[in-house]
């Protein structure tokens, strides 16, 4: 027998699985199917360790169904628009293109050593013509169902480099290239209405209950934001409308049972008011307001809270009073109205900023703490004192729409979804701007980048361009420009897992394919991290709607079941570059083979669990292969699974065979998700308890038959090992559905508890059906420590325990 050589065996088996196509799904809708995606990459160029842990589990996953007769999907892809190719090109001179697919080479050769079973035919890349095209086309159904609007918007601005920014761009209020002050910057930007799917987007989380973690999902209510409320007016002072030229202020409240403790109000920095107010206040005033403009407001509403009185006032709408208005940091331009009541005997953020400001406080509901945001009875509050707050919310909303002075609303932190981008490496926006028709959707697509461009940091490489942006307006024929913007890459990465059901033969002339969508979608397991828990996953269920709204689709929510998995981390901390704590994953493979890496990296932690780096664990994991590989002499060549008869078996070979089928019972749970989660690392450990006790016995047949059941169920997770002895010792006929046994599993022995004077002293294993004096006997000899005395009783009870009452 030879010597354990994964990188012979493992570089032969990716050989033959590729040639052989076998990774590639057939065209049989009567098949049944699973569709298995991790997360796609974005081609940095190397791949790291959560790469490896991610595609792990997808392959495992993979493997399992695929052997169990399902028509699997399982394809790889590229996620290759974004700013990382351009800064390449900006310090290195490289261009994105050219680095992005050398990046994609280079990385798929990395994926393919470790023994993914990666679909070929469905393999993408969203920077490919092909997808731009269809996304382009996307982006003008959208655009023509009224789907995607133009407004200003603000922007992180580099005066320097006179060019938009990307948030990660702004390093402490600084360009990251030329540490420029950075400065919010009106510019036109396009937005896709998924505020128009909010409520959908909301309700449809609970058909993802249980099937999706629970913390995603809540992120996910979260991030949608429904409050009820009340919205309503508070008019200016006839002072304050003097100076402003402005009549009205409205708010909105999530709490409109504390109105009667309101003591000041706070507008926005972008407010309509503090535009009208801002010349006439004091020098030191206009300057944080402008600072407060000049900032990202989700960083600023998480700063330390700040603000500056307006010297003016708004009116009580119940009692009359005048109340100062203030601007603040922490109040959101662009949610509910920009402006609030602040109530700070009952809101934290409010009670933090009046102490700072020594603003006063009232108490509107019953209480002894300060603030205190629990429910109670509502005091101070005109005819509404008394009642309970919760009833109080109701009948004030109520008595504010029947006096006509203001409405019960419903709103949601959702915002649109920005989606240009002021860069060059992404999909361009198909829309020209036509002097005589305005915007205009372009008819020839795709709109293709222009390779020869200056990407050098300074302004925007498209419209730097000499003769890209010219065109021909489709409408009239006149000269024309082209839109400069492209897209934002969650784009591309919300609509990938329908592409790869597009087969590669339709790809130039449909974007997907009905027949294809309707087989394959939803995806039956999406893997990956749980930094996607928001953005990536809601923008990929919205337009799974918006498609099925445009006629494209049939099903509502693209991703069945979702597993986040765990970090990866050395030393206590995430595995990163920037920490310099990094395990290159090829290392691995050279050293050990790609086999013991996927074994480690599925046995050191449940997949939804942080995986602690070890070095031990690995080398480990490497020993048990090479275990697995020379005991493998000990099997006896079959060709199919043996039957055994187990009266004719020792006490050690029964054994034996119950851990191999505890194992194999081990695996069905996990893939039946009668164990949630995928914990591959219990079904490995009940392989290693297999292989040692077969190891303890020496019947030739249960050797066989333990290396046909578990070559089987370690076949997802060590693939070419398993494949490699499968072959040589069973010609491969174990790799598919595989009889269950569950007479193995049967014990011979069983437990029971022997106690001396009712106190528990052992618990023995005895034999199933010895009798009465059998069992005392064994009992005795068990306890004979404690038998200081004379037994003057003996309690029997069958099956259960033995008890001795001494004298
Ligand atoms: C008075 C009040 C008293 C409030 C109280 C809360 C507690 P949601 O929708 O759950 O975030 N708010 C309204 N518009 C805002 C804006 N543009 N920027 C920052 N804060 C804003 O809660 C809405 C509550 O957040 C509103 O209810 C308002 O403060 C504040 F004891 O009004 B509340
Ligand atoms: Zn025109």
């Amino acid at each position: 027998m030879q010597e354990y050589n994964p990188k012979e065996i493992e570089k032969k088996w990716q050989q033959k699985w590729l040639s052989q196509g076998a990774f590639e799904w057939k065209a049989d809708s009567k098949q049944p199917k699973k569709y298995i995606l991790s997360m796609f990459p974005y081609p940095s160029g190397n791949i790291h360790m959560g790469h490896v842990r991610n595609y792990c589990i997808g392959d495992a996953m993979a493997r399992h169904y695929r052997k169990k007769g399902f028509n699997v999907l399982h394809p790889i892809g590229w996620d290759a628009f974004g700013m990382p190719a351009e800064n390449a090109a900006i310090k290195h001179g490289i261009h994105p293109k050219d680095w992005t697919y050398s990046n994609i080479a280079a990385m798929k050769k990395e994926l393919m050593s470790l023994g993914f079973s990666f679909a070929q035919e469905n393999e993408l890349a969203t920077c490919d013509e092909d997808y731009t095209h269809w996304e382009q086309k996307f982006f003008i159904d959208l655009w023509n169902a009224g789907l995607i609007y133009r407004k200003r918007a603000l922007l992180n601005w580099c005066p320097n480099d006179q060019t938009v920014l990307a948030n990660e761009q702004v390093i402490d209020g600084k360009c990251w290239r030329c540490d420029t002050e950075v400065v919010q910057k009106e510019m036109y930007q396009y937005y896709i209405k998924i505020t128009d799917f909010a409520q959908e987007l909301l309700d449809d989380l609970d058909s993802l209950e249980g099937k999706w973690p629970s913390q995603v999902l809540n992120m996910q209510r979260n991030w949608i934001g429904k409050s009820s409320g009340l919205e309503f007016e508070l008019k200016l002072t006839e002072d304050a409308m003097a100076k402003t030229n402005i009549s009205s202020l409205k708010v909105f409240t999530t709490r409109p049972d504390t109105i009667f403790g309101v003591t000041y109000c706070a507008i926005a920095p972008e407010h309509e008011i503090t535009k009208a107010m801002l010349d006439s206040l004091p020098l030191e005033s206009q300057k944080m307001i402008k600072a407060m403009q000049n900032t990202n407001a989700r960083n600023r509403a998480m700063a330390k809270k700040e603000g500056v009185a307006l010297g003016i006032e708004v009116i009580h709408p119940l009692t009359q009073e005048k109340i100062p208005l203030w601007v603040v940091n922490f109040v959101l331009g662009d949610y509910g109205c920009g402006a609030v009541m602040g109530v700070p005997a009952h809101d934290e953020r409010d009670y933090e900023f009046t102490s700072l400001y020594h603003l006063p406080i009232k108490k509107v509901i019953q209480s002894d703490e300060i603030p205190y945001c629990g429910e109670g009875e509502l005091v101070e509050s005109g005819e509404f004192s008394g009642l309970y707050n919760l009833e109080a919310k109701q009948k004030i909303i109520q008595y504010f729409q029947t006096n006509k002075m203001g409405q019960g609303i419903t709103n949601f932190k959702l915002r649109d979804w920005g989606i240009s981008r002021q860069r060059y490496w992404g999909t361009p926006i198909p829309l020209i701007h036509c002097k005589h028709c305005g915007i205009v959707a372009e008819e020839k697509l795709p709109v293709l980048l222009p390779y020869d461009v200056v990407i050098d940091g300074e302004g925007n490489p498209l419209q730097k361009h000499l003769t890209w942006g010219v065109c021909k307006c489709p409408k009239c024929g006149n000269e024309a420009k082209r839109e400069t913007d492209t897209m934002d890459t969650f784009m591309e990465s919300s609509w990938y897992f329908l592409r790869y059901s597009t087969p590669k033969a339709m790809r130039q002339t449909k974007a997907l394919d009905k027949d294809s969508l309707r087989y394959w979608l939803s995806v039956d397991e999406y893997i990956g991290g749980v930094e996607h828990a928001i953005l990536h996953l809601l923008y990929a269920r919205f337009f799974t709607k918006v498609l099925r709204s445009l006629g494209h689709l049939e099903i509502s929510e693209p991703f069945e079941h979702l597993l986040t998995q765990g970090m990866v981390l050395k030393d206590g901390a995430k595995m990163s570059k920037s920490k310099g704590n990094t395990i290159d994953p090829n290392a691995i493979i050279e050293r050990y083979g790609a086999d013991s890496a996927r074994l480690f990296v599925l046995f050191a932690a449940p997949p939804t669990k942080e995986l602690e780096w070890n070095d031990d664990a690995l080398e480990g994991a490497y020993r048990f292969i090479k275990r697995l590989w020379e005991r493998s002499k000990n099997v006896q060549p079959l060709d199919s699974q043996p039957k055994i008869d187990a009266s004719t078996l020792t006490k050690t070979e029964k054994y034996a065979r119950k851990k191999v089928y505890e194992a194999l019972k081990k695996s069905d749970e996990i893939f039946n998700k009668i164990i949630a989660g995928y914990p591959f690392n219990t079904l490995i450990s009940s392989c290693m308890e297999a292989l040692n006790a077969l190891s303890d016995q020496e019947h030739p047949l249960v050797w066989s038959e333990g290396y046909f059941v578990l070559l089987n169920i370690l076949e997802p997770v060590i693939p070419h090992v398993c494949h490699e002895l499968s072959t040589q010792y069973f010609k491969g006929s174990n790799l598919g559905e595989i009889v269950f046994d569950s007479l193995a599993l049967e014990e011979d022995m069983q437990v029971i508890v022997v106690s001396v004077n009712g106190k528990k002293r052992a618990d023995i294993e005895i034999p199933k059906g010895a009798s009465k004096e059998e069992v005392l006997g064994l009992a005795k000899k068990a306890i004979e420590k404690w038998l200081v005395g004379e037994i003057i009783k003996e309690i029997y009870v069958p099956n259960k325990l033995v008890n001795f009452v001494l004298k």
